[in-house]
């Protein structure tokens, strides 16, 4: 295996501090650009990660404490293009994986600057790494974070990235629709049509990762050691649906499903986020080419995941009920779905999936940490109406 000089854009956060690690543990050399803004947010929102989290600089200083291996930090904003230009020329990566973004649909929907705020941080940013990029390390390999989201919920089979499409005896291969559920997930439709245009014009070599929705915490390197955690949010704006579940049946708390809970949609283990990373940085897309993988390992409805966590619980002596909250998103509650994932597969990923073992290990997480959790946080406050 080689190593690659690999920068995480948002390696302060849920997949990127472990991706980090994960990357560092295998010898390539890492750095990390973030601006901390997610810990903002939790400031704005009056919430914290269910896990205590230390700051970066003890978070980098712990991982040489503990394994003898140094990774750089470039602190500042993807939107100020000053820093991103002299961050690229310090550090000149052969990779990049592209996390730092806003990352909330409900946050993307509070009001209209957030809204702005949304599309002006992910849109600006990528736009700033894409123009470092052709300026400066025209070779590099972005990886860039999209979402399943994109797509939508069609009535026909989500391919990846690109469908095969007869129009009056014409046949062409076209970028697949786009039906987004956020402003949150329409700023990712604009990074994706913008990296696109930039691999086409420039020559630039790009993946953008379709990711599900990720679930999990714990990966071998965020264990071993208190200051090396890894956050999870449980809060009705930034925690996601199974994680949720789980620290909500810690707490006796009702499971919130949203409306009938038949939303089907498409989920990962957070080890695998970093396997997919790490085979998208293996195996680059060419010069010029828009690659785009589907990141996630099995479907299922929300309400399928209720009962999965209410019955572990109950296996833990825990009583747990499910509620059918008034849905605060505009989207279906039935409908089809069924989305390809063979492209990470075909280059050798090993599914880690969701087991009963897992659920137990949050809901055991979230009981060490109950202290922490804040109830006021956990209904939905943002509304799509
Ligand atoms: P996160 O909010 O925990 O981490 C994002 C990080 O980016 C934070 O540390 C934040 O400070 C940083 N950041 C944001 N804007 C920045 C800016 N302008 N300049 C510098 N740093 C900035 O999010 P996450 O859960 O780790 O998600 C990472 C990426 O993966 C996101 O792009 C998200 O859209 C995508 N994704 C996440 C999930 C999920 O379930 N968590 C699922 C699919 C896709
Ligand atoms: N939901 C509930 N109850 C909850 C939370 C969510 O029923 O307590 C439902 C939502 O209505 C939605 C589904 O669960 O139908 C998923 O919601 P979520 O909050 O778990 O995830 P989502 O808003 O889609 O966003 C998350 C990440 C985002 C990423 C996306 C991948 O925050 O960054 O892009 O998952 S995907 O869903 O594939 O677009």
């Amino acid at each position: 295996m080689y190593s690659v000089k690999i920068l995480i854009a948002g390696g302060d956060g849920f997949c990127g501090w472990p991706t980090a690690l994960y990357f560092s543990e295998r010898g390539h050399e890492v750095a990390i650009l973030d601006n901390m803004v997610r810990r903002e947010w939790d400031v704005e929102l009056g919430t914290q990660s269910l896990t205590p989290i230390a700051s970066i600089e003890e978070r980098i200083s712990a991982w040489k404490e503990i394994t003898g291996k140094t990774i750089t930090l470039f602190r500042g904003d993807l939107q100020d293009y000053e820093f991103v230009h002299e961050s690229f020329k310090a550090f000149e990566p052969e990779a990049i994986v592209h996390y730092g973004e806003q990352r909330s649909a409900p946050y993307s929907m509070i009001d209209r600057e957030h809204a702005v705020f949304t599309q002006v941080n992910n849109v600006v940013g990528n736009l700033n790494v894409l123009f470092a990029m052709k300026e400066l390390v025209p070779d590099c390999h972005l990886i860039k974070l999209g979402t399943m989201g994109e797509y939508g919920t069609p009535n026909i089979d989500i391919e990846e990235g690109y469908i095969r499409i007869e129009h009056k005896g014409r046949v062409d291969v076209l970028p697949y629709p786009k039906q987004p559920f956020s402003f949150y997930h329409l700023s990712k439709v604009h990074d994706s049509h913008n990296i696109m245009f930039a691999c086409k014009s420039w020559g630039i070599r790009a993946t953008d990762l379709n990711q599900g929705v990720v679930y999990g915490l714990w990966t071998e390197e965020t264990k071993r050691d208190e200051r090396l955690y890894n956050r999870i949010d449980y809060d009705g704006v930034f925690g996601t649906a199974l994680n949720r579940f789980c620290i909500q049946a810690a707490i006796g708390y009702n499971l919130t499903v949203y409306g009938k809970g038949g939303q089907t949609r498409a989920f990962l283990d957070i080890r695998d986020t970093l396997q997919c990373v790490e085979l998208a940085a293996l195996h680059p897309a060419d010069r010029g080419e828009f690659r785009v993988f589907n990141q996630f390992t099995e479907q299922f409805s929300v309400l399928q995941l209720a009962e999965r966590v209410q019955r572990v619980a109950a296996e833990m002596g825990l009583t747990v009920s499910i509620d059918h909250l008034e849905n605060p998103r505009v989207e279906k509650e039935e409908h089809y779905y069924n989305a390809i994932h063979t492209k990470l597969l075909d280059l050798g990923l090993q599914p880690h999936l969701l087991s009963d073992e897992l659920i137990r290990d949050l809901i055991e997480t979230a009981e060490r940490y109950r202290d922490r959790i804040q109830t006021n946080v956990i209904a939905p406050t943002a509304t799509w109406r």
